[in-house]
């Protein structure tokens, strides 16, 4: 093993790794990835805590990483995280290299000679942007509905469609957090579409659609180039921004597109996010999500469906459609309105795993007594969701606070 003298230069060395280990989480798709290595080998952060014994355990921990030929990179005593009356005051923190095919009996044996032994990473904050210019790094997209790769996509034969969404994709990777909405000009083809989709409700466009929500809500709308994965979608609704599609869906169904277009967010979520309570509601499903785990990721993507996008809701006595995927699909608000399908009663534990199906209209479909009260009830939702610390939006700095729980 290697040991640096200085205690300054193993803090240092500590911090620079972690600071890589957390890049490399931020840059893995999966947690698990950070943990990377070369072929064969496993490259590994541990924590483990000992007894203060004769001879010092510490000499038979490392015996321990020896016999597996385990390259240290690194070995750090520490003051221990969470110090226990009467237990062990220190910690110690090792990177290494294993064979991967000694990996779980070395630790098997640590755990014989050390105590409370874990990965570094396993209890680390998964990454969150933390200032609104950090959107722009929340831009993985999900190949679902792609007319590139989606034989049932009704562009998927249409070159010139395929070619359009190409064009108006690059215009959404190139946006940098703060740039004007870019220009798009329609077809005459798109315009028509959008008119036929937008025949029964009213009509709005995405410069003006942007100046009423941001004078009523401050929401702000910026272009994504299609489906984004769920946590980054709910991670800038954290911040009252909105990733909007500029593309228009396929000109053979007008009324019925299974992913997001600009007819979708304009005629269904603009008019929705210009309205308080519900901009707070929808604010708060994203605060919800900042560092939660996938689990929790899937049940606050699946309350955004039953109401952001599905939802109904009480008006004096009547029951209203105002999910936007109803909104816009002029074919499903009937039908949402109508005997066929079945409403429950909102409630956020219920409808956060309920199944549900994205290609046609849904079977089940939740009603809210008002928005307040849907406020209310995913508020007490999100204060039950297990995280180490918690966050406020400072307003006047767009910026997440997080504050580490006592
Ligand atoms: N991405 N662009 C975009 N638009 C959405 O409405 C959207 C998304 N990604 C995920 C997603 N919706 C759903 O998972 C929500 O339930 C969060
Ligand atoms: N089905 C909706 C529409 O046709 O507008 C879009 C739903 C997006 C989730
Ligand atoms: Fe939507």
């Amino acid at each position: 093993p290697r040991f640096v003298g200085r205690r300054q230069s193993l803090i240092q060395d500590a911090r620079n790794e972690r600071q890589k280990a957390e890049a490399a989480a931020a840059a893995a798709t999966e947690p698990g990835e950070a943990l990377g290595g070369r072929a064969g080998k496993a490259t590994l952060n541990l924590l483990f805590t000992l007894r203060a014994t004769k001879p010092p355990a510490l000499s038979r921990a490392v015996k321990v990483f020896e016999t597996f030929e385990a390259q240290i990179y690194h070995l750090e005593t520490r003051p221990a995280q969470k110090p226990q009356a009467g237990g062990p005051h220190l910690e110690y923190f090792v990177r290494c290299e294993v064979p991967s095919a000694a990996l779980p009996t070395l630790l098997s044996s640590l755990r014989r000679v050390a105590e409370d032994v874990r990965g570094a990473g396993e209890n680390k904050v998964l990454w969150f942007p933390r200032k609104v210019s950090e959107l722009d790094k929340c831009h993985h997209l999900v190949t679902k509905f792609d007319p590139d790769l989606d034989l049932d996509h009704p562009g998927f034969s249409d070159q010139v469609y395929r070619q359009r969404r190409k064009l108006i994709a690059e215009i959404a990777f190139q946006y940098k957090q703060g740039d004007p909405i870019p220009h798009v000009e329609y077809t005459a083809e798109e315009t028509a579409t959008w008119w036929e989709t937008s025949t029964p409700s009213g009509q709005c466009l995405w410069g003006q659609g942007e100046a009423y929500i941001a004078e009523r809500t401050g929401f702000q709308l910026r272009p994504v180039a299609g489906l984004l994965s769920a946590r980054d979608f709910l991670a800038s609704l954290a911040f009252r921004v909105f990733q909007c599609t500029q593309y228009i869906r396929h000109a053979s169904s007008p009324m019925h597109s299974p992913e997001p277009d600009c007819c979708h967010e304009l005629l269904g979520h603009v008019p929705m996010l210009a309205d308080r309570t519900f901009a707070q509601f929808s604010q708060d499903i994203g605060l919800a999500s900042l560092g939660v785990s996938d689990e929790e990721i899937e049940k606050l993507s699946t309350l955004y469906w039953f109401t952001v996008e599905f939802g109904l809701c009480k008006q004096n006595g009547e029951v209203k459609a105002y999910g936007a995927g109803l909104l816009s699909s002029y074919g499903e608000l009937l039908h949402s309105l109508s005997e066929g399908p079945e409403i429950r009663a909102f409630d956020p534990d219920a409808a956060a795993v309920q199944p549900y199906q994205d290609q046609t209209y849904q079977p089940v479909y939740f009603v809210s007594e008002s928005f307040s009260d849907a406020k209310d009830k995913l508020r007490s939702y999100a204060s039950r969701i297990q995280r180490p610390f918690s966050v406020k939006f400072d307003p006047y700095t767009l910026a997440i606070d997080v504050l580490d729980s006592p």
